[in-house]
């Protein structure tokens, strides 16, 4: 193929040389022609001369004698002559006197002298052309020379056409020879000379030193490397520039899909589907999970209209599928396509319970419960993540989609699918922390986890704090360049951006907010359903049902309030709202248990007919519900032990139209570095935390609204498709700039 290239475009350079020279061969041949005919022309009349002054002296001397027949036999022998083609003899009054055999009887002695004293004195006959000369023959009698008569001398000029043609082959060998010869040295110059500039170009663009195949001179490295240091400075100020300063919403981000990424194919995977139908008695319905990535993801999917490849968990999924397992979502009105992947229980099990959830979830979080890591686990892992690289493969419409992939599960999927399309722009955000080198290291598959995330085209972490803790891991493990400034890894001559893109929520529109119950509505409902003092201070907590959200240290901190300030009993009600999710692991169904006895314990020693202090919600709840909930709070309680960024607390915050309500949130939680205006605590600081809710429930109203209207500013504006937008247009950087790169691999192939 290269080969084919490297000819054709060779060709496209050699054939209009080629023609040139064949074009300047034709060209000049008349021009030569004309040339050589005026040398020959020449040459003839001297020779002519020659011919007549030798015969002069024999000619006058016959005429004088009178001896006709030995003037003939003398002009047969001079004929013989291949050039010669007759002799004729005048008076010089013009008879014809003597002539040989091949002499025109047509060609008058009169006419043949006058023909001779013209510039070009050629005559044409039946066999040819011939060139007419007419030379004096003069008597030395005494006293003066006396004019006896005139030769006539007519030359064969066929043999001038035999060499002209002789010529006119050879010129042209010649030039096309020369031609040939300077095409090769043109071709092997150029080809030199373009390996070179393609070479410094690529060395450029890998940020070694660019000039340095070429010019001898080492003093200009300094410049390439500053030119170099200057582009990445501008790119940095780009970054930074689009940062908080413009307002994210869907249309811009669908805006940038169009310019940065027009027309590219956008692929998301994920283990999680957004949408999971559901066998129930009533028919099939459609239930959202719990989870803070489907949370983020969705809004984006539904701006760029792509395809969302995730395991089909529902017991209804399979039923509502086309026969690629597509089915088209939102149900209401499809927007995208999401593809579902069906796996085995035993792949289940060992895929997603037992490597990703037992082994790298733990791993992540500092949690202080034990990663399992089991061979077999591992091995399911790697045969499931093979599988979804190869869905991604297969739904590529192109060479290069923009693939986005989420979280722990699949951190193998970035190399294999960049193994298949080598092209493709893989954006791979890991939902989760990074920990420290020490902490992965007890990971025994260490190495292959980071070679299969640095397949990823941009590596994105929620905190500049796990991009530093990832960089060090690499470092620590494996044999990669690591530019601490520009936050990228090379490794295996690929490049990776490892960038910090906090993410959130979609800030709800007009119409969202239109629809929802005033506050004191929402309370008067949640109070009445749940059976709350009327007076009650109301703090909650919304999570997914895991033991690194941190429920169990709330729920001592909500007692430890409780014994500090008796004054709250009868009237502070906690409420735990908390999403089933992987119960069927032991850790998980131990953990449950554990809350469930600790809520028991609390609402036993503080509780009276009427009420209870702890109420614990172990179900899912849908959006509006949650809605209704977060509005009805006075405090929402975020006290993650660990937590990639946490989007209950930005959920909470956005609900809150009335600038009421106060966050407790955990500093070990991503969303800490933003939200500063929340009570920031230590979970495991008991004390620390049940102050701080007394705090929360004391808090004066107008420092409520102060601290809420800055945390509301933040998350609108840090909102979900900043996040996608920021990723994405790094993403369309980075694609611009390989695909410059590719073009330029492409001219070198050529
Ligand atoms: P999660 O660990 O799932 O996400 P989180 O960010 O808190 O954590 O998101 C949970 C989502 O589930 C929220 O949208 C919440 O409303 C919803 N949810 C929680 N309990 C629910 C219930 N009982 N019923 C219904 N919905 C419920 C992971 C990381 C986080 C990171 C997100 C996004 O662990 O740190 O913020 O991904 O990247």
């Amino acid at each position: 193929m290269a080969v084919l290239k490297t000819l054709r475009l060779q060709l496209r350079f050699l054939l209009p040389l080629l023609v040139a020279l064949v074009a300047a061969a034709y060209l000049s041949v008349p021009f030569l022609d004309q040339l050589t005919l005026r040398w020959f022309s020449r040459d003839l009349n001297s020779r002519g001369m020659l011919v007549a002054n030798a015969l002069s002296d024999s000619v006058a001397e016959a005429l004088q004698a009178d001896r006709s027949t030995r003037l003939k036999a003398l002009f047969e022998r001079t004929t013989q002559d291949e050039r010669l083609f007759a002799i004729g003899l005048c008076s010089p009054d013009n008879r014809l006197l003597q002539s040989t055999a091949g002499y025109p009887p047509a060609l008058s002695c009169a006419e043949a002298v006058t023909l001779s004293a013209q510039a070009d004195p050629r005559l044409q006959l039946t066999g040819g052309t011939v060139n007419v000369g007419s030379h004096p023959v003069l008597g030395m009698l005494p006293g003066s020379p006396q004019l006896l008569g005139r030769l006539i001398l007519l030359h064969d000029l066929s043999f001038i056409d035999r060499r002209s043609q002789d010529t006119r082959r050879y010129l042209i060998g010649l030039i096309t020879a020369l031609g040939v010869v300077i095409a090769f040295i043109t071709m092997v110059v150029a080809q030199l000379s373009w390996r070179g500039w393609v070479k410094g170009t690529r060395a450029l663009m890998r940020g070694e030193g660019i000039l340095t195949p070429w010019l001898p001179a080492p003093e200009l490295a300094p410049l390439a490397t500053e030119l170099r240091a200057r582009l990445r400075d501008l790119e940095d100020e780009y970054r930074r520039a689009q940062g908080p300063d413009a307002t994210w919403n869907a249309a811009r981000l669908r805006s940038l899909l169009r310019t940065q990424l027009s027309g590219d194919q956008v692929i998301v995977v994920s283990n999680r589907e957004p949408y999971i139908h559901e066998r129930s008695d009533g028919g099939i319905i459609v239930k959202r999970p719990a989870s803070g990535l489907v949370t983020a993801v969705e809004p984006v999917m539904r701006a760029c209209s792509g395809t969302w490849i995730a395991h089909g968990s529902g017991s209804g999924d399979r039923e509502v599928v086309d026969a690629f397992d597509r089915v088209g979502v939102p149900p209401a009105h499809p927007e995208y396509s999401l593809r579902r992947i069906w796996l085995t229980e035993e792949e289940e099990q060992g895929y997603y319970y037992g490597f990703a959830n037992e082994g790298m979830w733990p791993l992540c979080h500092v949690a202080h419960v034990r990663p399992v890591f089991r061979e077999s686990d591992w091995e399911a892992y790697r045969k499931v993540n093979q599988r979804f690289a190869d869905a991604v493969v297969a739904e590529a419409r192109g060479e290069d989609p923009v693939v986005l992939v989420q979280d722990y599960h699949f951190a193998l999927l970035p190399a294999m699918v960049r193994e298949k399309l080598p092209q493709a722009t893989i954006l791979t955000f890991w939902h989760i922390p990074w920990p420290n080198p020490e902490s992965f290291g007890i990971c025994p598959w260490r190495r292959e986890i980071l070679r299969g995330m640095l397949g990823s085209t941009i590596l994105g972490f929620h905190t500049r704090y796990h991009c530093k803790n990832f960089i060090e891991t690499v470092d620590r493990y494996l044999e990669a360049r690591i530019e601490h400034e520009h936050s990228t890894i090379s490794y295996k001559q690929k490049e990776t951006l490892v960038e910090s893109y906090p993410i959130s929520i979609e800030w709800p529109g007009d119409a969202e907010v239109a629809a929802w119950a005033p506050v004191d509505a929402c309370r008067r409902r949640v109070i009445e359903r749940l059976g709350l003092p009327a007076d009650v201070c109301l703090a909650v907590g919304v999570d997914r049902f895991d033991y690194t959200k941190g429920i169990i240290e709330r729920m001592h901190a909500v007692e430890r309030l409780l014994e500090k300030s008796p004054e709250w009993i009868g009237r502070f009600v906690f409420v735990q709202v908390a999403a089933p999710t992987r119960s069927a692991l032991e850790e998980y169904r131990s953990f449950q248990q554990r809350v469930q006895r600790l809520a028991d314990r609390i609402n036993q020693r503080f509780g009276r007919p009427g009420y209870e202090p702890v109420r614990l919600l172990a179900q899912h709840h849908e959006h509006d519900a949650l809605t209704e909930l977060f509005r009805a709070a006075d405090i929402c309680i975020v006290t993650s032990l660990h937590d990639g960024m946490n989007l209950v607390c930005k959920e909470f915050i956005a609900v809150r139209d009335d600038l009421r309500g106060v966050l407790v949130l955990s500093r070990f939680a991503g969303a800490a570095r933003e939200l500063n205006e929340a009570l920031i605590v230590n979970p495991y600081h008991v004390e620390e935390t049940a102050d701080a809710l007394q705090r929360a429930a004391t808090m004066p109203e107008a420092e409520q609204r102060e601290r809420m209207a800055s945390l509301r500013s933040t998350v609108r504006e840090f909102n979900v498709y900043r996040w996608a937008g920021r990723m994405l247009a790094d993403a369309g950087r980075w694609r611009l700039r390989s695909r410059i790169e590719a073009r330029v691999r492409r001219y070198q192939a050529e």
